[in-house]
């Protein structure tokens, strides 16, 4: 890829992914909402977590690089947003098993997880934790010579309760801030450990969990005991880009659906495209998505190439689809009038898609303290000299 064009390689795969999207993985979601009524909350549509595994999806998310993720992600995104999300929350919780697992570890879950028939979830935030994520609580107290009890709650966890394992972010040193926290991987069949769906207006399954003393040994141990932290932060900086291609991806599928719409709609002795104000509306929306796209690629590209400062691009890659995205979704809406908030039309559930990923993975305000981080902490820090000012 050059930094303006994918490869013709690359544009094919995107292709067959929204074929394969439309062909296999829609199919699973509509008949699900037959079933168990449209967004029953915190279900795992199981079915659908099995066929992306069948593509051979789920084992690409430990395979590929970076920007492959997101190219996988947008063109999902494009076309069946629940595949999407339900892929990248098998990478969220997998990928620390698959960067700090021990080879036990590993092979015990990665297989399942690739395949789809184990479902991953990643558990960071607490009720009293989110955006300030080295503050958690969750308590891990020392039970023998190398186990702890976990003691403590998680909240707004993607994919509680019904998922097979969580990687679980616990304190194990306290006062200790970021650097007393431990990730443990807790199968979901432990003694003590149990959840409930919260219903929300984003349409994956999202819970709660409750740790009644929960058993962990050494065995379970993600990493290093007391650098937990890091194995948050760096699959949040893999992971961050993607979130944005997630958000590339809605902003593409509002953005045919309203070319499509403006160029049919007659309204006033013409078609709506004919008016300046739609048009340009139109084309902003392009702009928009456009710059987001080619962020994202720019941040991914550039954690595959392990280039230093990849905790900021991948903050600004984010920040900014997310953002773009909801201002394209939002624009598509108000050009499809009424029908735009039908329910089940394509708009309305873009709408409820689109602002969670401003909240998740860290909200835009926090993607902009990690940008303004990198931006200060890189800078000399005596103030620059005019043009034309002596130097002596
Ligand atoms: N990549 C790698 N390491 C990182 C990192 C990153 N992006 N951000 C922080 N770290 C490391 C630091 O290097 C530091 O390590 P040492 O203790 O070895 O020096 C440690 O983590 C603590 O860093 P810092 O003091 O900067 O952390 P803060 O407590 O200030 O936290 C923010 C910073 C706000 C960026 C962090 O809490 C965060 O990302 N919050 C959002 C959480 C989130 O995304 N939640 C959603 C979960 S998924 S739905």
């Amino acid at each position: 890829m050059t930094a303006f064009s994918l490869d013709p390689e690359q544009t094919a795969r995107c292709a067959r992914l929204r074929e394969q999207a439309a062909e296999r993985l829609l199919p699973l979601v509509e008949k699900a909402d037959e079933g168990a009524g449209a967004g029953a909350p915190g279900r795992v549509n199981r079915p659908l977590v099995a066929a992306l595994g069948e593509l051979g999806l789920l084992e690409d998310l430990f395979t590929s690089g970076a920007l492959d993720l997101c190219l996988m992600r947008e063109s999902l995104a494009r076309v069946c947003t629940e595949a999407e999300t339900a892929l990248a929350l098998q990478g969220l919780g997998g990928h620390p098993v698959h960067a700090y697992g021990t080879p036990a570890q590993r092979e015990r879950w990665l297989p399942a997880v690739g395949a789809g028939r184990a479902v991953a979830a990643f558990a960071l935030s607490e009720p009293g934790a989110g955006s300030d994520a080295a503050a958690l609580a969750l308590s891990a107290t020392p039970d023998g010579p190398s186990a702890w009890r976990l003691t403590g709650e998680k909240s707004w966890i993607s994919n509680a309760p019904e998922a097979d394992f969580y990687t679980v972010f616990a304190r194990t040193a306290p006062d200790a801030g970021a650097r007393g926290v431990t990730a443990f991987l807790v199968p979901a069949d432990r003694a003590g450990l149990t959840g409930a769906p919260l219903a929300m207006l984003s349409p994956h399954p999202i819970g709660t969990l409750s740790f009644d003393g929960v058993r962990v040994g050494a065995d379970d141990v993600l990493g290093e005991v007391d650098r937990g932290f890091r194995v948050a932060m760096t699959t949040l900086n893999r992971f961050r880009p993607s979130v944005g291609a997630f958000a590339v991806g809605m902003a593409q599928a509002a953005l045919d659906a309203t070319l499509a719409h403006t160029a049919a709609r007659d309204a006033f002795g013409g078609k709506l495209k004919d008016l300046q104000a739609v048009s340009h509306q139109v084309a902003e929306m392009a702009t928009r998505t456009q710059a987001a796209r080619l962020l994202v690629y720019a941040a991914a590209a550039a954690y595959d190439r392990g280039e230093p400062d990849i905790a900021g691009r991948a903050a600004m890659a984010k920040l900014f689809a997310t953002e773009s995205a909801q201002f394209v979704v939002d624009t598509a809406v108000q050009l499809h009038g009424a029908r735009g908030l039908l329910h089940g039309h394509l708009l309305e559930h873009l709408y409820r898609e689109v602002r969670a990923p401003r909240i998740y993975e860290g909200a835009s305000e926090v993607q902009r303290t990690v940008i303004a981080k990198e931006l200060y902490g890189a800078r000399p820090q005596e103030p620059q000299r005019e043009k034309g000012t002596p130097t002596a």
